[in-house]
C-alpha cells in the first residue's frame, strides 16, 4: 500500500502508527500541502478534499480521511471489534475526534505553531476554547477507570484521540492536566509497536 503523507501531520500519524502496529509493509509519499501540493488535480485525484493521508490499496483503491483508514485497516484485527455495541463505542470517539479534538484542537495548534494565533486572535481563541472543552470530555470519558477509550482493548479510537491530544500543550491546552487523560496517553504510547513520529512543522508553514 502507499500512504500519501506529510510527515508534519498528526492526522497522517494516525495511519502510520496503525500501520506499524499491524506489521503492514507500507511506501510513504509526502505530499507536501506547505506549498498547495494537496490541491494539485493529481492529488485532487486522490481525494476529492484535497488533504492528507489517502491510503492506496495494491488494488489502486484510494482511502481519504483518517478515520475511514483506520476503520479499513483495523477490520479483522483486534483493534476494532466486530459488528455491535463494542464497534459503535468505537465509532462514538471516531466522530468526537474529528468534531472535537480535530477541528478544536489540531486547528488552534496549527495556528499557534505556524504565527496565525496572531493574524487570527478571534478565531484561535474560539478554537482553543473548543479543545479545552474535548479534553474535559475526554477525561470525562475515561474516568470509569477502563484503560481505554472505547473500553477494555486498545482499538482505532485509541490511535485517533492520541494524535492531536497528547501534543495540545503545543496550542497552549495541555492535556497532561487531566490525570486520567496522562495516564491513557502513557498506556496508548506502551502499547507494542507505537512509534510517534511526528516531525515539527517545517519553516515554510510559518506566517511572516
Ligand atoms: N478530516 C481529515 C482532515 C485531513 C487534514 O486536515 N489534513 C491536512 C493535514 S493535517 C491537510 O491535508 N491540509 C492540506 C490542505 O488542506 O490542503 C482527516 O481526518 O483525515
Amino acid at each position: 500500500v502507499i500512504l500519501y503523507d506529510h510527515p508534519a501531520s498528526a492526522n497522517c500519524l494516525k495511519a502510520r502508527v496503525l500501520l506499524r502496529q499491524l506489521g503492514l509493509p507500507f511506501e510513504l509519499v509526502t505530499v507536501d500541502f506547505f506549498v498547495g501540493a494537496t490541491r494539485r488535480p493529481e492529488h485532487l485525484a486522490r481525494n476529492p478534499d484535497g488533504r492528507v493521508p489517502v491510503l492506496e490499496l495494491d488494488s489502486g483503491e484510494q482511502i481519504p480521511e483518517s478515520g475511514a483508514i483506520l476503520l479499513h485497516l483495523g477490520e479483522g484485527t483486534p483493534l476494532l471489534p466486530a459488528a455491535g455495541l463494542g464497534r459503535t463505542r468505537v465509532y462514538q470517539w471516531l466522530f468526537f475526534e474529528q468534531n472535537q479534538v480535530e477541528a478544536g484542537l489540531a486547528v488552534a495548534r496549527f495556528m499557534a505553531l505556524t504565527g496565525r494565533d496572531k493574524t487570527m486572535p478571534e478565531v484561535f481563541a474560539d478554537r482553543l476554547a473548543k479543545g479545552r472543552g474535548a479534553l474535559q470530555a475526554l477525561a470525562r470519558g475515561l474516568a470509569d477507570e477502563r484503560p481505554f477509550i472505547a473500553g477494555d482493548e486498545y482499538s482505532v479510537a485509541d490511535i485517533a484521540l492520541h494524535a492531536y491530544v497528547h501534543c495540545g500543550a503545543d496550542a497552549g491546552a495541555d492535556p497532561r492536566e487531566h490525570e486520567a487523560v496522562a495516564a491513557w496517553l502513557a498506556r496508548v504510547e506502551a502499547t507494542p509497536g507505537f512509534v510517534n513520529d511526528l516531525a515539527p512543522i517545517p519553516a515554510s508553514g510559518l506566517v511572516t
